[in-house]
């Protein structure tokens, strides 16, 4: 028999946790001090109080207890001296592992993954974020649900258990399988939906930019700085989750909308990427992507590469893009975006936060997304049906209203079609 789960209310008294990482044959220390420096940093956000830590050397993970069942023990004796009532893993660990190390310790075991399922769960707001987060819990629970004692249902609240929709059910494997295949069948329309909008607004000449980078990059306030936005902006990660599109105003006025979204992090679970596919899939079909990268990290360079990373598996690794070197203002900010720059393709330092270098962002904006289409506004005879047609087919446009013979067009068209509305514009199309 399934064993039943209870994903729970949320606890109101904090939990404490011990942190356990592991640093590997060949690894130097501060790159594992690094990566628990940035699970802390998650626990924080999902409201977790850190009471201490632990690194490991591993030559080899235990394929039972991943750290080694004599260092488990210790780990936990510590952790419990300390006041913790849950460790949290760095690394993804096995249904089976994490349930030996519950036995072994007496402390609750939760893994990176389960931790950054849990804030996403917090931060999910609109009925495609609850849908997409509870899809990657279900999917991430199944599994262990053969191998549960009980446990999960004995947990009365508390973090990693908490569900952003069916909070109070109990379920088996039967009707969460049941409820998988229908979240995934509603996420399929708003995919549609989504892909139909974005045809829409490419039919009227827009331009799709998205703004993409680590979370607590900047993205939120660099989109408010930009548009306006009214976004909120919080110095924690995964601030944002639902995905906000503003209009984008242009040097050269050329019609384009910015997108923020999701922040991205090393080890971002894959089944997240999965579940997210909804939303992450404006990073796949934007015509610009603005990559923001917070320069007053010491880890900005390994931001950037888990940022390339998260790109290549959404299939976003091939779409034009310039990098927003953000946070200059932070004292030693400017020194390492002048490193990051050297190489990097086109990078524009900028202050999103003091409104610096906005101009130079806008303008390279501008200048990346010319290829893409030059906008227009012409009058053509009504007569002259044979070029009517042409520039019909060729260019996409936002507006087409006859004023007495003549036809007034307003749109863009690919550069390399320019001759077919050259006759009809007072001077050279605006670039
Ligand atoms: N000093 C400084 N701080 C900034 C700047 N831009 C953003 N911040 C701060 O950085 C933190 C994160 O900013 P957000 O805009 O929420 O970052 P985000 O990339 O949207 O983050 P997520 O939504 O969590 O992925 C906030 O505390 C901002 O105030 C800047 O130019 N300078
Ligand atoms: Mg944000």
């Amino acid at each position: 028999m399934d064993r039943r789960l209870r994903p729970c209310e949320v606890s109101a008294a904090a939990d404490a946790a011990w942190l356990v990482g592991v640093q590997r044959p060949g690894e130097p220390e501060w790159a594992a001090r690094d990566t628990l420096a940035e699970l802390r940093e998650l626990a924080r956000t999902a409201g977790v109080i850190v009471a201490g830590e632990t690194i490991a050397r591993l030559r080899e993970p235990d394929a039972a207890t991943w750290i080694g069942r004599g260092r488990a023990e210790g780990v936990g004796r510590e952790a419990a001296a300390a006041g913790a009532t849950l460790l949290i893993f760095d690394d993804d660990l096995a249904p089976a592992q994490a349930r030996n190390l519950e036995d072994l310790t007496g402390l609750r075991t939760l893994d990176r993954t389960q931790l950054i399922l849990d804030i996403f769960a917090q931060r999910a707001h609109t009925s495609e974020g609850r849908l997409q987060i509870e899809l990657a819990q279900l999917e991430y629970l199944r599994p262990r649900l053969r191998h549960s004692r009980g446990r999960l249902e004995q947990q009365r609240g508390g973090i990693g258990l908490r569900g952003p929709g069916e909070t109070q059910l109990e379920m088996d494997r039967r009707r969460i399988d049941r409820r998988i295949a229908r979240i995934r069948s509603e996420l399929e329309h708003v995919r549609e939906r989504r892909e139909e909008l974005r045809r829409g607004r490419r039919r009227h000449g827009w331009a799709l930019v998205c703004l993409v980078g680590y979370t607590n990059a900047g993205k939120s306030t660099l989109l408010n700085a930009l548009c306006g936005a009214g976004v909120p902006a919080d110095d924690r990660l995964f601030a944002t989750l639902d995905p906000t599109t503003r209009r984008l105003e242009l040097p050269n006025h050329q019609p384009a909308l910015l997108t923020d979204t999701v922040g991205f992090i090393r080890k971002l679970p894959h089944r997240l990427i999965e579940a997210f596919q909804a939303t992450l899939e404006e990073t796949a079909r934007a015509d610009l992507l603005v990559h923001v990268v917070d320069c007053a990290h010491p880890a900005a360079d390994r931001h950037i590469e888990a940022v390339d990373s998260v790109l290549r598996d959404l299939g976003a690794a091939d779409r034009p893009r310039i990098f927003a070197l953000n946070k200059i203002d932070v004292p030693g900010a400017a020194d390492r975006a002048r490193r990051l720059a050297h190489g990097a393709g086109r990078c524009v330092p900028i202050s999103a936060a003091r409104h610096e270098g906005l101009d130079e962002l806008r303008g390279a904006i501008a200048e990346a997304l010319r290829d893409r289409g030059l906008p227009f506004e012409i009058e053509v005879p009504a007569a002259e049906g044979r070029a009517l047609a042409l520039i019909r087919e060729h260019a996409a446009l936002q507006s087409e209203t006859m004023q007495n013979d003549r036809i007034r067009l307003v749109g863009t068209i690919p550069a390399r079609y320019r001759a077919l509305i050259a006759p009809y514009h007072p001077s050279e199309p605006e670039a």
